[in-house]
């Protein structure tokens, strides 16, 4: 099936045409010209008014469907995570408390941590098997952006948002907070270490 991307591209490029040649065509054919009298006028053509009212509308539900079809694939949430992580974003840190399993980063909170050094929350990821996230904020809004897994979720305030990751390769990878949240948004940083399974199992098994 083609790409949402494409059939908006092809949609709205189909429209751009007919829009422009519904403009240009007039102007080049219908232009005045020397000893020109008024033209004949014509008003309230409703065959034509309902098409105009019917076949947008049209368009605009297509599109919502095909949206809320890539939407649901998207945000889809597997039934059997190989880990659930609670992860709290606040000003300006990181917590990840592993369900059943250790909780990682968040010494300290609130205005006294400014400028003071804390050491960069890690959120440990099994590759190829995926986790459950369950993303919170606890005073204002954060954003979880991981831009290497090209992944960004809102974090808002009295609200959990559950999604999955599944990391494809091993590494080290840097974590932000997308959204201005305070003086020192900048240094809201986490590192994201992906790891193999086993190495996952022992690392767990080591932190409780
Ligand atoms: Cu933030």
């Amino acid at each position: 099936m083609a790409s949402n991307w494409s059939i908006f591209v092809i949609v709205a490029s189909i429209i751009a045409v007919v829009v422009l040649g519904l403009i240009l065509f007039p102007l080049v054919r219908w232009r005045r010209r020397a000893g020109d009298a008024e033209p004949a006028q014509f008003s309230n053509n409703y065959p034509l008014e309902i098409a105009w009212t019917i076949v947008p509308l049209l368009i605009v539900g297509g599109l919502f469907v095909a949206t809320y079809g890539a939407e649901a694939r998207v945000d889809a949430v597997t039934d059997r995570p190989a880990a659930i992580v609670a992860v709290d974003a606040y000003r300006w840190g990181w917590t990840f408390a592993y369900r059943g399993g250790p909780t990682v980063g968040g010494a300290s909170n609130g205005p006294a941590s400014l400028g003071v050094a804390q050491p960069m929350p890690e959120l440990v990821l099994p590759v190829g098997e995926t986790t459950r996230i369950e993303l919170s904020a606890s005073d204002v809004d954060h954003g979880f952006w991981i831009p290497d897994f090209l992944f960004k979720r809102d974090a808002i305030p009295g609200q959990t948002t559950a999604f999955d990751l599944s990391p494809t390769r091993l590494g080290t990878f840097e974590g932000r907070c997308s959204a201005f949240c305070g003086l020192q948004h900048a240094n809201m940083l986490f590192r994201v270490r992906v790891v193999t399974p086993s190495a996952f199992v022992a690392w767990e098994k080591a932190r409780t």
